[in-house]
């Protein structure tokens, strides 16, 4: 079988429920393998500090979807199957799986080819949602941050798929913004040349993913209720038949955001301690993504999981008002 959707998930479509979908390259590639750490500080109540921090995560993003009333699609590539839809056993194979990576669109048939295991990112995860039904595609995505442009575009052109994703997928992403280490000026500027609205739940500003928004941040459309951002979704689809995706950003929890600046700091610092290693590249976002932790006394890593957390909840309410709407 090279696309299975659960039989849970089929039924809820059939039946017009509300689903949210989350993608697994986060599981997989984005967060540590590794259980919590005394150098990170406090490990937070929602984390299980029994369990690695990845699938501790994806336990609690799962309560969030489930305890605000809808239903998790957990999608990732398993054994060279696309599976929409994963129990909590297949989560707990996925994250505890080392060779693991992230799949994208250009990438997915040459995994499914070698019959590989992997998370989904935003691009890959989407098409699983268009492909879940062509008539009744899983509305609502949860995650942490897109991709999009990356910095210095006019030297190397490193633009992610998950832009095309969303250009052709009818699907709503909730995310804390974009990625921070990506241009987000041109980032932004791409989502309304593909025809995607960017909406900002509680914020007017694109959120700067685990830090503080400042100043001169790029703007998007303030909503202010998940009824909203689903009365704008069925604007754009059904009202007048577009096909994009519609972007719902959500500020990191103010009480663990990082202030501007914190991030590049540490990042730099990071960079060149992995540089010193002389690892192979596969182990440097770990790498990276360890090192930031402990450098920021785990903040950043603190940051990551509650605005992954705060962003599936707000992607079930989206999800059950628009279930209520159809
Ligand atoms: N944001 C992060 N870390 C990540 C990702 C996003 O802070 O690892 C993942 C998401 O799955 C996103 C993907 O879809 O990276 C984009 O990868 P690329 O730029 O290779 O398309
Ligand atoms: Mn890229």
């Amino acid at each position: 079988m090279n696309v299975y959707i659960s039989d849970s998930i089929q039924e809820a479509l059939l039946a017009g429920e509300p689903i949210v979908a989350l993608e697994t390259a986060v599981l997989t590639a984005g967060l540590p393998k590794t259980k919590w750490n005394t150098n990170f500080g406090s490990c937070p109540s929602y984390i299980d500090s029994e369990k690695p921090i990845n699938n501790a995560l994806a336990q609690s993003m799962t309560d969030a979807v489930q305890t605000n009333g809808a239903l998790p699609a957990w999608v990732a590539v398993v054994n060279g199957t696309l599976r929409i839809g994963l129990t909590s056993d297949e989560v707990t194979q996925l994250t505890s799986n080392p060779v693991a990576g992230k799949v994208s669109l250009a990438t997915l048939a040459q995994a499914m080819h070698a019959k590989q295991s992997a998370g989904t990112t935003v691009a890959t995860t989407l098409l699983a949602c268009r492909l879940a039904s062509t008539k009744n595609p899983i509305r609502v995505f949860a995650t942490g941050g897109i991709g999009g442009i990356h910095q210095n575009w006019t030297n190397r052109l490193d633009i992610s798929a998950d832009l095309t994703a969303l250009a052709t997928t009818p699907t709503c992403v909730i995310a804390s913004g974009a990625k921070s280490i990506l241009d987000i000026p041109a980032t932004v500027e791409s989502l309304e040349t593909i025809g995607v609205p960017v909406l900002g739940l509680g914020t007017s500003m694109f959120p700067r993913f685990i830090e503080q928004n400042i100043e001169d941040d790029p703007a998007v459309h303030q909503v202010h209720s998940p009824s909203e951002v689903a009365e704008i979704c069925t604007h754009h689809w059904q009202h007048l038949q577009l096909h994009s995706g519609v972007l719902t950003t959500v500020p990191v929890p103010e009480n663990v955001a990082l202030q501007h600046g914190t991030l590049i700091e540490s990042l730099n610092q990071a960079e060149e301690s992995w540089a010193r290693t002389k690892q192979p590249s596969s182990t440097r976002t770990p790498f990276l993504l360890e090192s930031m932790a402990k450098s920021t006394q785990g903040k950043s890593l603190i940051a990551n999981l509650a605005l992954l957390c705060n962003n599936a909840k707000a992607a079930a309410k989206i999800a059950v008002s628009f279930a209520s709407k159809l």
